[in-house]
């Protein structure tokens, strides 16, 4: 399946509702462009959870473009799409690699947001690229949570650093990124437990993780991802911008695109959080992931 199609499949619900919802904006052949078509091309857009500042500039372009007169719903939807694709245009790598040695990729996240499951899923992509990955399972909160990413480390087949029960994250995230380095590997991924950005204590301890993977690699680490799940939609954004801001993140993980009406959340991060989606999450299988690609996205949304 092409990045298009998974995406378009993945986007389900939310595209249903866009293009139903669009759709009913032109009762008729055309509509005119005044204000109640505006205001209610904006109530729309903001039921996909773009936020308001997004679906409000788009509605400034119709309007600059249309205004007063009367057009057909594939006008407007060109106009839609080239302004999305403008607001969310991100020139950045999707991983900063190291110049040399192992690159660090820290995951980071409230509870249950799929941290691990995104661990797992990137392993399989940079894997299948060639790429000699070592895992830190530093969610030393639960057994369970060991467990969960050594069956897949098992089922990927790479190796996995742990540590005893309860033991301090940052030791076992140290200890992952010495053996990326004694094995040379090419990415270290370190997975890490769920928290609340107002957890102070527990803060702070992804601060302990990232100043002690620094002690190895002066740039480690090269990236900290936030996992948000999509079907949070807006309401998750103020907290995830509060996290990010506390833990210095570099890019967002958007998991559970799947089964959600709100994909357009998917626009309002780099507005509301001020970070790059990086990854998008498409399901629960290993392969249900992808570089986020924000032409793809917007042209799947309006597919
Ligand atoms: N549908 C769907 N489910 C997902 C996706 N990503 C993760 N999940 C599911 O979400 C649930 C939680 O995923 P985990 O990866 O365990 O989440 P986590 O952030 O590691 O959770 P904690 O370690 O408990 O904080 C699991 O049932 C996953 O299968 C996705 O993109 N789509
Ligand atoms: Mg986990």
């Amino acid at each position: 399946m092409g990045l298009l199609d998974k995406i378009k499949k993945g986007l389900g619900r939310t595209v249903q509702v866009l293009q139903t919802d669009v759709r009913d904006l032109f009762k008729s052949d055309g509509r005119l462009v005044d204000s109640e078509f505006l205001d209610e091309l904006v109530e729309t857009l903001v039921r996909t959870d773009m936020g308001v500042v997004a679906a409000k500039a788009v509605s400034a372009e119709i309007q600059e473009q249309f205004r007063g007169r009367v057009v057909k719903k594939e006008d407007i939807i060109e106009v839609i799409k080239t302004k999305l694709k403008a607001l969310m245009a991100q020139d950045e790598p999707t991983i900063h690699f190291a110049q040399s040695g192992p690159t660090v990729v820290l995951f980071c996240g409230v509870n249950g947001s799929g941290k691990t499951t995104s661990i797992a899923k990137l392993t399989k992509a940079t894997k299948d690229l060639g790429n000699a990955v070592v895992l830190g399972a530093a969610d030393t909160f639960r057994a369970a949570a060991v467990d969960q990413l050594k069956i897949w480390a098992d089922r990927l087949g790479v190796e996995i650093v742990f540590g005893p029960p309860q033991s301090d994250p940052a030791s076992v995230a140290h200890k992952a990124v010495a053996r990326a380095l004694e094995t040379n590997a090419d990415l270290c991924i370190i997975d890490t437990a769920g928290r609340l950005q107002t957890q102070k204590n527990l803060m702070n301890e992804l601060e302990k993780i990232k100043r002690v993977v620094s002690k190895l690699i002066p740039d480690a680490p090269h990236e900290t991802f936030l996992v948000l799940d999509a079907t949070t939609g807006q309401n998750g954004l103020s907290q995830a911008q509060k996290f990010s801001e506390a833990v210095d993140c570099t890019g967002v993980v958007l998991t559970k695109l799947d089964g959600t009406a709100k994909g357009g959340v998917a626009v309002a991060i780099r507005q509301q959080i001020g970070l790059p989606v990086k990854y998008v999450g498409l399901g629960e299988s290993e392969n249900d992931f992808d570089v986020f690609d924000p032409n793809a996205f917007v042209d799947a949304l309006f597919s």
